[in-house]
């Protein structure tokens, strides 16, 4: 039985932080998706893609699961993480380790028929004391049926290989979808506008604006040259002086390392120019989060 391949998707869910774009892009072993330590860094369902001799696994990224803000953007992310539960074969509910809270019992309650429910823990290298993890571990582990209890930490490869064991025996006897190079079905331009997007929320604190979002304006591909024409959105003028920074120095360098992640993922010569432009109320304007590809 166990020679039979088979191919299906599994959702990667939990509250904001928790570590899912983390895990994502270990499982893969390539980076797919963003990540931060703000939360809510991710916006969209993305698919990683790992494939072997025996499976192929589409893991999918998800929002962070919350109900603090209350406005279009959220409304979306929210429904994108229940349609990702909804369609998915497997489910991986991301806890931290040592942490549940009401942001976690939210996800808990939503999470459809537990028997294809895998519950990981994430982070476990912060906690020092074995015996204060195992304790969690049994907290938890009565929560609701789950398939199975995993604790992970994405330095610790040997819990990943458990983890993917586990999925696998979830996932129906099909045929491969994808071919066995391919590592995600979002295209370059999709990454590269994610990429700064990245970059903006790990070089700013706490003044970070929630409703900032990047578009592609223009992008051309010559040869081994990308030229990407990209716009930083944000709602203020003062938070596009935030950006900009002092003589332009923080758009400069958020520029430069995501020109740097570029080149490095696309394996190309990358020619990049951002700017910031102000477009008042956009997250709570349902017709502009809709142009901006979040749905
Ligand atoms: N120490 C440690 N830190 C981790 C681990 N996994 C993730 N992190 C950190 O946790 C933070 C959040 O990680 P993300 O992967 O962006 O979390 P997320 O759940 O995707 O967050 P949202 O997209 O905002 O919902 C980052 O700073 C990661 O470096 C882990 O196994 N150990
Ligand atoms: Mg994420």
């Amino acid at each position: 039985m166990s020679g039979e391949f088979r191919c299906g998707t599994v959702a990667i869910v939990g509250r904001p932080n928790v570590g899912k774009s983390t895990l994502l892009n270990h499982l893969v072993g390539q980076k797919v998706s963003i990540t931060s330590s703000k939360a809510q860094t991710t916006r969209h369902r993305i698919t990683g893609i790992l494939s072997d001799d025996q499976t192929q696994f589409l893991f999918v990224d998800t929002p962070g699961l919350q109900k603090k803000h209350d406005n279009s953007l959220n409304r979306v992310l929210n429904r994108t993480v229940g349609q990702a539960m909804a369609d998915a074969d497997a489910i991986v509910f991301l806890l931290e380790a040592g942490q549940f809270s009401e942001a976690d019992e939210v996800v808990l309650k939503q999470l459809p028929d537990p028997g294809k429910v895998v519950l990981a823990v994430s982070k476990c290298d912060k906690i020092k004391e074995k015996s204060r993890l195992m304790t969690f571990l049994s907290e938890v582990h009565g929560k609701a049926a789950f398939r199975a209890i995993v604790p992970v930490s994405v330095k610790q490869k040997q819990s990943l290989d458990e983890l993917k064991k586990v999925i696998r025996l979830l996932l129906p006897v099909a045929p491969a979808v994808y071919g066995a190079e391919e590592f995600t079905d979002r295209s370059e331009r999709f990454m590269a506008a994610e990429f700064i997007r990245e970059k903006v929320f790990r070089q700013l604190g706490d003044e970070l604006p929630y409703a900032v979002n990047v578009t592609i304006e223009k992008y051309e591909e010559l040869g081994n040259l990308r030229r990407i024409f990209a716009a930083i959105v944000v709602e203020k003028s003062s938070q596009k002086a935030i950006l900009i920074g002092e003589k332009g120095e923080r758009l400069k360098r958020i520029g430069t390392d995501a020109r740097k992640e570029m080149e490095e993922t696309f394996g190309c010569k990358v020619y990049l120019e951002l700017w910031v432009r102000i477009k008042k109320g956009w997250a709570d304007d349902d017709a502009l989060v809709r142009q901006y590809g979040y749905e």
